[in-house]
């Protein structure tokens, strides 16, 4: 069994997608190990994010992900990282496969929907930065 880390995004919170996205999430076969509604501060969404800070759209993806309350997850499956990204979709919603969850609830390549660790050790360090280890047992 492997864990990953998700975030419903504030588009999809706002636009009432979260009860419909959390539905998709188990039908997909995740346990849902941890969950949290919260409202990212500018400095936590940019510690999330860093490792994006030098790309152009940085200041934008800080906006929006501060721009109202998100869902924070704790997801397991097998091999849940990539049965995640692919339960997903592609990062840019025109480009996702149909029935995916960026393709039925994103609108652009920014407000899309949901986040998704792409990589175990990233797995690891988002799951870490948002939860605790008790909460994750
Ligand atoms: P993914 O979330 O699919 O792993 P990343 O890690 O490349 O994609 O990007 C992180 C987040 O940054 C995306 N989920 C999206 O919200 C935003 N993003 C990525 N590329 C762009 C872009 N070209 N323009 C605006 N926002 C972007």
């Amino acid at each position: 069994m492997q864990k990953t880390f998700a975030i419903i995004k504030p588009d999809a919170v706002a636009a009432g997608k979260a009860g419909s996205i959390l539905a998709d999430i188990q039908a997909a076969g995740f346990t849902i190990k941890a969950m949290r509604m919260t409202r990212l501060s500018k400095p936590q969404a940019e510690g999330f994010y860093a490792v994006h800070k030098e790309r152009p759209f940085f200041g934008g993806l800080i906006e929006f992900m501060t721009e109202g309350p998100v869902v924070l997850l704790a997801l397991e499956a097998e091999d849940a990282i990539k049965k995640w990204r692919d339960t997903m979709g592609a990062t840019n919603p025109e480009k996702a496969t149909e029935g995916t969850i960026r393709k039925k609830y994103g609108t652009n390549i920014e407000r899309n929907a949901t986040h998704g660790s792409d990589a175990p050790e990233t797995a690891a360090f988002e799951l870490a930065y948002f939860f605790t280890g008790f909460e994750l047992l």
